[in-house]
């Protein structure tokens, strides 16, 4: 199939997400045209079955705001008519749904008949969605959508409380590569982090608000507190960082915590790590806590969103309530003070992360595509 995607270019979340899915439909044989404002970051190898088409935004003195949606709708005709595009897959509602739904209706006159299956990440729901700036249009661009997936069933579930979905939703989880993910020996790294053998513990994320890395800081000093050797390893970059690292001067921590900014091989990071903390405010799946998973590292998690479909309570790691940093700073010692309770997690986490095996997932959403298509 010729198969176009769409999505954010961004380090993290949706945007990994989609590229990822693309190079996997490559390497199954169909052609991938990707379109974003910018080359997405995890597209870092030239590849003759991926082009990437930059959405172009020329700006001119009246646009305040140039009209990004306009110029994607404008690059989807073009797609649709010159690559012969058999789906057109859009990752995020805002405004990719919508600019679909525009470059749909422009093909139509001329009777090319291309599904459009929206993807649902998260803050395109949860957050940004629904706020009434944006909520009839969202709701009418995903009720047009062809084909409409969500990420986890909790946001399946919340789309349809928050919008009015005709609808159906089908639930198709993220994946992981286990080969890329997958614990490797990195003792030299270790030794250098962790000279008197202390514990490792880790947060990956983009240092957004609904992240709260301040509860990062907090259970990891209870953790020290409870008398386990150990250091924190801050991984990723954001809006919070400095709330985090005052929070660690605050707390008189700083010597054992490290922020390391954004970092494109996680899975090294991981390779060291003893533990996961995720204790979100929303997340409608938490890659990252995937990432560690498949890594083997146990996770410690809040409650909120898709993170328990994941992160399976007292399997993989523990689940506490929202904010909770008492049960998540107690929790994590009970599992760093018991090596057979450690080893054990470790093992299902990993365990876990494999019914999340990346080819599983890619054949799940090529099968979808064929069948939105039959049904058109
Ligand atoms: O979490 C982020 O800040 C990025 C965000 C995005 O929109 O790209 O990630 C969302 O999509 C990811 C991929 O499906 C999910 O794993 C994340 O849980 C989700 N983030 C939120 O819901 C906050």
């Amino acid at each position: 199939m010729n198969i176009g995607i769409v999505c954010y270019p961004t380090y993290g979340g949706s945007g990994v997400v989609a590229t990822e899915l693309a190079k996997g439909l490559a390497n199954r044989g169909h052609n991938l045209h990707i379109l974003s404002y910018a080359r997405p970051a995890r597209l870092d190898t030239l590849r003759t079955d991926i082009t990437f088409h930059e959405v172009d935004l020329s700006s001119y003195p009246l646009f305040e705001y140039p009209p990004y949606d306009l110029a994607l709708a404008n690059k989807m005709v073009e797609l649709i008519e010159y690559a012969n595009l058999d789906v057109l897959h859009v990752h995020y509602a805002i405004p990719h749904a919508t600019s679909a739904y525009l470059a749909r209706q422009i093909v139509n006159e001329n009777s090319c008949k291309v599904p459009v299956i929206t993807t649902l990440h998260g803050t395109d729901i949860t957050l940004v969605g629904s706020n009434p700036t944006y909520k009839k249009v969202v709701d009418f661009s995903i009720n047009q959508s062809d084909g409409v997936t969500a990420v986890s069933e909790y946001l399946k579930q919340e789309t349809y409380k928050l919008f009015d979905i005709k609808k159906e939703i089908k639930v198709i989880p993220n994946f992981i590569d286990l080969d890329r993910f997958k614990r490797s020996k990195k003792e030299h790294f270790k030794k250098a982090i962790c000279p008197e053998g202390e514990k490792v513990i880790t947060h990956v994320s983009n240092f957004r608000e609904v992240k709260r890395v301040t509860d990062v800081v907090e259970a990891f000093a209870q953790l020290l507190k409870n008398g386990v050797p150990s250091k924190l390893l801050m991984v990723g970059d954001g809006p919070d960082r400095s709330k985090a690292e005052q929070k660690c001067r605050d707390l008189k921590v700083c010597e054992h915590v490290r922020f390391l900014g954004k970092q494109e091989q996680v899975e090294e990071v991981l390779s060291i790590a003893d533990l996961f903390m995720i204790p979100s405010g929303s997340e409608t799946f938490g890659l990252a806590a995937l990432e560690a998973m498949s890594c083997s590292v146990p996770v410690i998690s809040s409650n909120v969103g898709g993170l328990p479909e994941v992160n399976i309570d007292g399997e993989t790691g523990y689940v506490c309530e929202l904010g909770d940093v008492e049960c998540m700073g107690r929790l994590a010692t009970k599992i760093l003070k018991d090596e057979k309770l450690h080893k054990k997690m470790s093992k299902a986490a990993r365990k876990r992360a494999e019914l999340f095996e990346i080819d599983k997932i890619v054949s799940i959403y090529e099968e979808y595509y064929l069948e939105v298509k039959a049904n058109m």
